[in-house]
């Protein structure tokens, strides 16, 4: 294997080359995909630059699934990677977090052989307000016969990811992604148009420093969740407390506990008994990137890359980012049932898990 330093010039294209030499049987179509995916950044994150000059602020009317309202910026980042990736030959399917249904290869492309599912503009009502925020994928390789992609395709537990990673719109442009190969960022050169090797092989800090919680929602969480905040704030005494920081664009949270250590949360509270943020798009490849980085995530009953999806656009509650962090919230169980549902749901849904598995005896994350 070729060894990088952050100091030797390697652009992404030549680093997936490389990698993809590591495996003889390799068709190329991963390396596609993300080359693709590199070239969406590029295209995206012109656009977020320019965000404020081209009057293209504000909502637009439309609401997407979850009932939230559209940024414009949403609607184009979506397209962007729409047509980036419905001709190319390499996907089969697609699944938006903007898009209620799956979207199918149009008539007279030829399909690939693997899935991408996306949250194209993830933090996107913090645009108007000049916040980073971030695109966050997740590829599939098909498991259906035939040749169109089916919602089985889309609908696999996150531990079968095949690539994952996010381009984060922040003071600078980055990718950041995993082939299952260890996770590594690189830094979008504007002055040449090149995502460069900045962050090879990522490990996030054993020693977190930092708390990314929403507190708004304290009243709301069971006593398990406060309890569990209570501890990573040191307000038990059993432990110094982290650094509290929360900047409600998930990319940009993660990547700063990605490099700095600490955990993400988003617990479920009575109000979203399933939490808010999306299994597919936002959990599932962000999970991959942590523990490629030597990090962890579950819901709080297990690991994320564990559940079973059932529906395209489920959420989950999210433990996220430093290994002992994560691992600390098996030590609050939750209660059976934090909402009607929930733990029926979790219960059926989890790979491999029997239905009846009590919360108690979850796997350990
Ligand atoms: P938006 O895309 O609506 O801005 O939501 C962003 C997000 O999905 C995720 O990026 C944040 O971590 C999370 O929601 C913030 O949610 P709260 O505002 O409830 O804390």
């Amino acid at each position: 294997m070729v060894k990088h330093t952050a100091t030797s010039v390697v652009t992404i294209e030549r680093f997936i080359i490389e990698q993809e030499r590591m495996f003889p049987d390799a068709t190329g179509e991963l390396s596609g995909i993300l080359y693709d995916m590199a070239l969406v950044g590029k295209m995206i994150a012109n656009k977020v630059r320019s965000a404020g000059l081209a009057d293209i602020l504000g909502a637009t009317s439309d609401t997407n699934v979850q009932g939230e309202v559209q940024q414009k910026l949403d609607v184009i980042a979506n397209e962007i990677v729409v047509k980036a990736f419905d001709h190319g030959g390499r996907l089969c399917a697609m699944a938006s977090e903007e898009e209620e249904d799956i979207i199918h290869i149009p008539e007279g492309f030829r399909p690939g052989k693997y899935v991408l599912l996306f949250d194209p503009l993830d933090g996107s009502s913090n645009i108007d307000v000049n916040v980073p925020v971030g695109t966050i994928f997740s590829v599939f390789r098909k498991i259906t016969r035939g040749s169109h992609g089916e919602m089985e395709d889309l609908l696999q537990p996150g531990r079968r990811q095949v690539a994952a990673g996010y381009i984060l719109y922040g003071s600078s442009t980055m990718m950041v992604y995993t082939t299952g190969q260890g996770a590594h960022g690189f830094t979008l050169d504007p002055s040449i148009g090149e995502f460069l090797l900045s962050h090879p092989n990522i490990r996030i800090p054993a020693n977190a420093r930092y708390l990314s919680v929403n507190d708004a929602y304290e009243q709301d969480w069971p006593e398990p969740t406060r309890a569990l905040m209570r501890r990573y704030r040191g307000l038990d005494g059993e432990r110094k407390a982290l650094n509290v920081r929360y900047v409600g664009s998930l990319v940009a949270d993660f990547h700063r506990n990605l490099l700095g250590g600490g955990v993400f949360c988003y617990p479920a509270n009575t109000k979203s008994p399933n939490g808010k943020l999306r299994l597919l798009y936002e959990a599932n490849p962000l999970a991959f990137i942590a523990e490629q980085a030597g990090g962890a995530a579950c819901d709080g009953y297990g690991s994320i890359l564990d559940v079973q999806p059932t529906e395209l656009h489920q959420r989950t509650p999210l433990y996220l980012g430093s290994k002992d962090e994560v691992e600390l919230v098996s030590q609050f169980p939750l209660p059976k049932f934090v909402a009607p549902g929930i733990q029926e749901r979790r219960g059926a849904s989890r790979a491999g898990a029997p239905a009846s598995t009590p919360v108690s005896a979850a796997p350990a994350v």
